[in-house]
């Protein structure tokens, strides 16, 4: 235990030394910048990136696009937050998307998002991402880069080891961080251990519309389950987490989670218990989670509440779980493209561990194992590892491939990146991060065919990489060319909140099936006004509806009258262009759910509750023409 403690602070020293170096005044790129590299990033002007790459944005809860190699933001994509700049979360439309048994949750942790695939390759239909907090997954359109489903995760806390999904998007995992009571209920923390579950959900998506459902729960024993990775190729079937805390401590964690010399890989068998449960197998337990989906016709989202799930003990399948002892507290869990090797970074760890997925198979053949954990075998550690990294750097966390039988692995506390062999376990490459970097990228890094041209490291610590904007400085992500024997860094530029990981795709396979615009014959949305003769104001008690259209300049109608104080006004206005690129914005004086960006060929509502009489002017707030100014309208508000 003792050298444990001392091992970790050891490791909190220098890490305190490396990040201090980035105090001493002017930045340095480290030397490593290679000539040419302005050339490499420089996408002329009307020109286009090469990939795009979403960025996760940590507690922002939504997600960033970017362009490689140039590093332009194009985007903020809304998720799992409230976002006033199109009223996301705010519009009647999208308030059910945040909707969860919680009631309303306008804000989450979104930390990996991963591209659906097909065949073990990424066919860009949709991204998914994990909300961490109040545990959610949502599906993005990627025709339409908007949140089209978020569905909510029972029996869980601290979604940390999703969104990762199966080569042919079967599914899309999530695992439990936090082991919680299940079902949850009022007992004593320090009954924890051996009473708390960690559940690992399997969720079904639809091979055609994307759509989300939990198909089953794995109610594993109470570690904090970190990351994971699914097999693919040879090893597609099986999915890989990582645990730490496999000491079920509930308090001093820093301590008393780090005292076991191994935690566990569980490598689980989806396939064996999709059969066990398509046989009648499994237990339905009572779980409250909302499910959320937008429709794009009618422009709305509507929210369900489930109300029970499907759970499997995973000691009852026989076959369907094992665990694989890996060094120190492991974070990343990573599959490299064949689907043979499982990297596992021990945190507190000074070697890489590498298992082999062909050696746990000949273990399992031959039941050798070293003892069990609640019922689930552990297997040997001589007999699944496939190879030690040795003494590679300080503080792994992640690793990515690059297709040509690389890997690279991000080092926290030595703060860089690092380039080795798989099979050889040799270390080719090293280069500095600024500062203390988290995940690395590759596009298609987690698919059988990755694009190992670029690798971006997202780094927590910024410091003086940029002229300083206060205390606060948003976090940094560098550009690495991989593409020759060395890596190459070839540029710096921001990211949004806080980046845990990104996912990238080349720009032709999203700009094919990219879509413009809404047609507005095909727009179901029930207060539409498609037409100047539908616009018009209904009241029904205190609810008054306004059917609204815009067009380049006005709002119709734009006088209204007849409103009083207590009324709930809702301004539905439809967007009656059919170019690309124009929407309209609307605001109203005193409205708390901020404005509304209406895209061409849709309807969004904006609820007012007019608390003061007089007469209120609303406006458009998205520059739309030389008439701008001009779109603009009144409304009376008289005495209750
Ligand atoms: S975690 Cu953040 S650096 Cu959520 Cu993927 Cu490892
Ligand atoms: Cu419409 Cu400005």
């Amino acid at each position: 235990m003792k050298k444990y403690t001392n091992l970790y602070f050891g490791l909190l020293g220098i890490f305190a030394l490396v990040t201090s170096c980035g105090n001493q005044g002017k930045s340095s790129s480290g030397g490593a910048l290679s000539s040419g590299a302005a050339e490499r990033v420089y996408v002329a002007p009307g020109e286009y990136d090469e990939f795009y790459a979403f960025f996760s944005g940590g507690y922002t809860g939504n997600l960033t696009v970017y362009g490689l190699p140039s590093g332009r933001m194009f985007k903020e994509i809304p998720v799992f937050s409230q976002f006033p700049t199109n009223g996301y979360g705010y519009s009647e439309e999208t308030k059910p998307m945040l909707n969860t048994s919680f009631g309303f949750v306008p804000w989450d942790d979104a930390h990996h998002p991963d591209i659906s695939q097909t065949n073990g390759e990424l066919d860009g239909r949709w991204i998914f991402i994990n909300g961490n907090n109040t545990p959610r997954i949502a599906r993005i359109d990627l025709t339409t880069f908007e949140t089209a489903e978020i569905i909510e995760v029972p029996n869980s806390a601290g979604n940390h080891s999703s969104s990762f999904i199966t080569e042919n998007t079967e599914y899309v995992v999530a695992g439990t961080r936090f082991a919680v009571p299940v079902p949850q209920r009022d007992m004593p923390i320090k009954d924890y251990k051996g009473n708390f579950k960690g559940a690992l959900s399997f969720i079904s998506v639809a091979p055609e519309t994307g759509r989300m459902d939990i198909k089953f729960q794995l109610m594993m024993p109470g570690f904090n389950y970190d990351l994971s990775h699914p097999g693919r190729g040879k090893s597609h079937g099986w999915f890989f987490f990582t645990t730490y805390n496999t000491e079920e401590a509930n308090t001093l964690m820093e301590v008393n989670s780090s005292q076991n010399d191994k935690d566990f890989i569980a490598a689980v068998n989806w396939k064996k218990i999709e059969e066990y449960v398509n046989n009648g197998g499994g237990t339905i337990m009572p779980a409250e989670y909302a499910h959320n989906v937008y429709d794009d016709h009618t422009h709305t989202a509507t929210s369900t509440m489930k109300k029970e799930v499907l759970t499997v003990d995973p000691t009852k399948v026989p076959g369907a779980v094992y665990f694989l002892p890996t060094p120190k507290s492991p974070h990343g869990c990573d599959v490299d493209p064949s689907g043979e090797y499982i990297v596992g970074n021990g945190k507190l760890s000074s070697d890489l561990t590498v298992h082999s997925f062909t050696r746990m198979l000949e273990a399992i053949e031959k039941e050798k194992f070293d003892g069990e954990a609640y019922g689930i075998p552990i297997l040997k550690f001589e007999d699944v590892l496939a190879g030690v990294v040795s003494q590679p750097g300080l503080g792994p966390l992640h690793t990515e491939f690059d297709g040509k039988g690389n890997a690279y692995t991000t080092f926290f506390i030595s703060s860089e990146v690092v380039k080795w062999k798989l099979g050889t376990w040799e270390v080719v490459d090293r280069q500095p991060s600024y500062y203390s970097v988290g995940h690395g990228m590759i596009p298609g890094g987690n698919s059988q065919k990755p694009f190992g041209k670029y690798y971006i490291s997202m780094n927590k610590i910024t410091k003086d990489r940029y002229l300083p904007v206060g205390p606060e400085m948003e976090h940094s992500a560098q550009l690495y060319d991989i593409s020759g024997d060395k890596m190459e860094l070839l540029y710096d530029f921001p990211t949004h909140g806080e980046p845990h990981y990104a996912a990238g795709i080349p720009a032709e396979k999203l700009i094919a099936n990219s879509k413009k615009i809404f047609k507005l014959s095909e727009n179901k949305h029930p207060y539409a006004a498609l037409t100047a003769n539908d616009t018009k104001i209904e009241r029904d008690g205190k609810d008054v509806h306004i059917y609204m259209s815009t067009i380049r300049s006005h709002f119709t109608p734009d006088n209204i009258e007849g409103i009083k104080v207590g009324d709930k006004v809702y301004f539905h206005i439809t967007n009656q262009e059919q170019d690309f690129d124009v929407p309209h914005g609307f605001a109203m004086i005193g409205a708390t759910n901020a404005e509304l960006l209406i895209v061409p060929g849709q309807t969004k509502t904006l609820l007012w509750e007019p608390k003061k009489v007089g007469v209120w002017p609303f406006y458009c707030t998205d520059f739309c023409s030389a008439l701008h100014q001009e779109m603009q309208g009144y409304v009376r508000v008289s005495p209750a």
